[in-house]
């Protein structure tokens, strides 16, 4: 098949997703075009059979701010009528859902139909809390998009919640590959961070508000005080940092917190990583978290929107109810406590990734592909 694929390309979850899945499908055979504003951070090199389509925005004075979705739409009918796609597949309903509808009508003018797939990630979801404005082109995108998926069960529930939808939403769950987290434990590199043999506690985030930072650094505290030697990874960057920085200043913590700033690829620290802590406000799926288990690495989180998709409590970790650092510190305490305890949990972690081996969740999307172009066509 032809795809396009339409994303945001930066750290962001929802942009590795769309960037894994579309390197997945052209390691099948498909022919994936990549469309947004810049080269997706996970798209490190171009391979056979991927395209990359730059939306360029150039300022005009007449413009204060650039009619972005207008370029996206515009972008959208050219690669569409040029590159003969068959498909489109969104990621996010705002702008790229609405601007595949707008593509998809200017194209039916001219003979050219194109149906396009919405993958609903969460923060569409959420932005409607915080802006209401948004409320009337989600929901008209929702409902006119060939097929929406979602990447979880709590997210489908919350969608429906929020919107006045009855339209179907597929849940296809997000996905790692997990031949990638198979890499041995680097010894010399975890020594860099672990000079005596300290756990490596780690968190990965865009340091937004939502992600509470702040309670990582409280659990990690507790586990020093409940006499766990330990070091604290905090890989990526955000509006958090600054003042994350100064409590570790405040604290006398800063020989035992490190910040790693973003990295293109976290496996690396992943695999020399004993913890995970994910204590968010709300995940709609938790990517971070699903990396983690699939580095062998058990995960303590909160009990919030789709993590308990992702994490077992007591099985591949535990989860907490949101701001409970108390309960989390003991959790991890409890997984740290004896190499036995700590080694059953990291071979649950890994059975537990596995559901979400890329190979179980591309077919699901393939058969959507198949299901779209074929109910499109008989319209
Ligand atoms: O969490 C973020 O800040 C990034 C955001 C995004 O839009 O990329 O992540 C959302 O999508 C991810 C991929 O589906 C999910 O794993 C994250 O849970 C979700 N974030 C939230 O719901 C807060």
């Amino acid at each position: 098949m032809k795809i396009g694929i339409v994303l945001y390309p930066t750290f962001g979850g929802s942009g590795v997703v769309a960037t894994e899945l579309g390197k997945a499908l052209a390691k099948k055979g498909h022919e994936i075009h990549f469309i947004t504003y810049s080269l997706p951070v996970r798209l490190d090199r171009l391979r056979e059979n991927i395209f990359f389509h730059e939306v360029s925005i150039s300022d005009y004075p007449l413009f204060e701010h650039t009619p972005y979705e207008q370029v996206l739409t515009s972008k959208l009918v050219d690669v569409v009528k040029y590159e003969r796609l068959e498909l489109l597949h969104c990621h996010y309903a705002i702008p790229h859902a609405s601007a595949a509808y707008m593509a998809q009508q200017i194209l039916k003018d001219e003979g050219i139909h194109i149906p396009f797939i919405t993958t609903l990630h969460g923060t569409d979801i959420t932005l409607v809390g915080k802006d209401p404005s948004f409320e009337p082109v989600i929901t008209f995108s929702i409902k006119k998009s060939t097929i929406v998926t979602a990447v979880s069960e709590s997210l489908k529930a919350d969608t429906y919640e929020h919107f006045n939808i009855n339209r179907d939403i597929e849940v296809v769950p997000n996905f790692i590959k997990l031949s990638e987290y198979e890499l041995e434990n680097n010894i010399k590199y975890k020594e860099r961070y672990a000079p005596e043999g300290e756990f490596l506690v780690t968190h990965i985030s865009n340091f937004r508000k939502v992600k509470r930072v702040h309670d990582v650094l409280e659990v990690f505290r507790r586990l020093l005080d409940k006499g766990i030697k330990a070091k604290l990874l905090l890989v990526g960057d955000g509006p958090e940092r600054n003042i994350l920085e100064r409590t570790c200043r405040e604290w006398g913590l800063c020989d035992k917190i490190v910040f790693l700033g973003s990295l293109k690829s976290t496996i690396e620290v992943l695999a020399i990583s004993d913890l995970f802590l994910l204590p968010s406000e709300t995940e709609s799926f938790g990517l971070a978290a699903l990396e983690a288990l699939a580095a062998k690495v058990p995960v303590i989180a909160s009990n919030t929107g789709g993590i308990p998709e992702v994490v077992t409590h007591g099985f591949s970790g535990y989860l907490s109810d949101v701001g409970d650092v108390e309960d989390m510190a003991n959790n991890a305490y409890e997984i740290l406590k004896s190499k036995e305890e700590l080694s059953k949990f990291k071979k649950h972690a890994y059975k537990e990734a596995s559901r979400f081996d890329i190979d179980k969740i591309l077919p699901l999307y393939e058969a959507l592909y198949v299901k779209a172009i074929a109910d499109h066509s008989s319209r």
